[in-house]
């Protein structure tokens, strides 16, 4: 069967700048929250690497975008560091970082590919941490300048904008489940930065729009579909429906339709979790939901009625509601113990066209990583990484169902393009569809995938 993608399809690969650029301390960057944990505590990153050793996009960013050229992309997302901009957070710019960031604008475009830039991805500047970061409302008035600042330095060729990525991973690893500093274990909090996020992605959005800017803003999402373990037992699918408010629709729905589902608000309002919101704030989110919409997908989350009855902490948690459950029989990703779902791909995007008003989307993130080093090497260094290609073929097949029934996708991005560091799991997964070898200096092989990407894209699809 021929998979056929619509024209000007995106075609392309997200990164991060935290994950990729290096020069963590240098060039006037400010500290981060990353390059502040891993100097306090080493050892909770993954064989103790930190974020100083990247894939060095900082210097190597012009041979990177020749290899993205190589590999078919038209279309790359990565961030700007808010530190390395504002190495305090506010105040005075960093000129080196304009530079930079110019630079790398230029250099996509000249070779045809086009710059997606999102603004925050993980990285609060240590110096708004230290007041609270998300905690702290003064970070969405911190937020909405920087937002600012990059339209008017970069608006005029960037024309793809996302505010944040995975916004609900700051708010489960910060505060719920200890894989973010501050690394605290507290709901009240975490709703509380949840809801600042959601602020200051619509404060983002309504700057943007003032500015007459002439592209589109969205916001990118980890939708991960909850299903319920059988969905003919009331209390699994009970179950499966509060951990969907929780961890998708809290972003989904105040994102696209302005408005917090009912539901969480009650459960919130239940244990007295709601957060402090000022007049004229939901208005603002009202008014300013999302262009565009990104989704990046890796697995499913299955669900089932709560049986356990062990507390993850002293107050309330998510996980008092429903217990997580691995179904039997399905295949899984050996590597990071995920379980593989293609159809999950097809869902999500069902759902936002039955539900979500067919928002124009595009996959922003959708990979597989192996744990450890490289095995499949062979021994004149080719790297044959089958399983990434049916990985991306499955997921592809999905969207391919989705468009052809009428969903609004526009894209599809691999995560990620060269294999780069990831917070605490640094390189434990490799993602990319080109290597990078950290002891030769980060030289890059395109691997088997990277090849097999530029066909696919030459031919706007593939045959399987
Ligand atoms: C996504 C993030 C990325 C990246 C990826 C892989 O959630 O947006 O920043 O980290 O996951 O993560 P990991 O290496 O932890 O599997």
């Amino acid at each position: 069967m021929k998979y056929q993608f619509p024209e000007n399809f995106w075609w392309g690969s997200a990164a991060s700048g935290p994950q990729t650029e290096g020069v963590y301390e240098g060039d006037g960057k400010g500290q981060n929250i990353w390059d502040y944990w891993y100097e306090q505590e080493p050892t909770k990153f993954f064989h103790q690497v930190g974020p100083e050793k990247t894939s060095r996009f900082y210097e190597k960013y012009k041979e990177d975008i020749q290899l993205m050229k190589e590999t078919g992309h038209n279309s790359f997302r990565t961030s700007i560091q808010w530190s390395r901009l504002f190495p305090e957070g506010a105040g005075e710019v960093n000129q080196k970082a304009v530079d930079f960031y110019n630079a790398v604008i230029d250099e996509l475009i000249a070779n045809d590919i086009e710059p997606f830039i999102n603004l925050y991805h993980f990285d609060m500047p240590m110096a708004l941490q230290e007041k609270g970061g998300w905690l702290n409302r003064e970070t969405v008035e911190a937020y909405v300048v920087f937002a600012k600042t990059c339209f008017e330095l970069f608006g005029d060729r960037v024309k793809k904008w996302f505010t944040h990525n995975e916004p609900v991973v700051p708010v489960e690893g910060g505060y719920l489940y200890q894989f973010h500093y501050p690394n605290v274990v507290d709901m009240k909090k975490a709703v509380q930065v949840g809801y600042h996020e959601v602020l200051a992605s619509a404060k983002a959005i309504k700057v943007y729009h003032e500015m007459n800017q002439t592209g589109e803003i969205g916001i990118i999402l980890n939708l991960t579909p909850s299903y319920p373990r059988d969905e003919n037992n009331p209390e699994d699918v009970k179950a499966a429906a509060i951990a969907d408010a929780i961890f998708n629709r809290s972003f989904l729905d105040s994102s696209v339709k302005g408005e917090f589902p009912q539901d969480l608000i009650e459960l919130l309002r239940d244990i007295d979790h709601l957060p402090e919101i000022e007049t004229g704030d939901l208005e603002t989110i009202k008014e300013n939901a999302v262009d565009l919409l990104g989704v990046n997908y890796y697995q499913p989350r299955r669900i089932k009625a709560k049986e356990t009855t062990t507390k993850l902490a002293e107050g309330p948690m998510p996980d008092d509601y429903f217990d997580n459950y691995i179904m039997p029989g399905r295949k899984m990703n050996p590597y990071r113990g995920w379980e593989i779902y293609e159809k999950g791909i097809y869902d999500i995007l069902t759902n936002l066209r039955e539900n979500y008003g067919n928002i124009r989307c595009f996959i922003s993130e959708n990979g597989m990583g192996v744990e450890g080093e490289e095995d499949y090497i062979n021994a004149d260094g080719s790297i044959e990484d089958d399983y990434r290609i049916e990985f991306v073929k499955d997921h592809l097949a999905y969207v391919h169902q989705a468009i052809q029934e009428g969903s609004n996708v526009q894209g599809y991005h691999m995560w990620t393009c060269m294999d780069n560091w990831s917070w605490t799991n640094a390189y434990k997964n490799r993602y990319g569809f080109i290597a990078v070898d950290l002891e030769q200096e980060g030289k890059r092989t395109i691997k088997k995938s990277g090849r097999w990407f530029k066909e696919m894209t030459d031919q706007n699809g593939f045959n399987a």
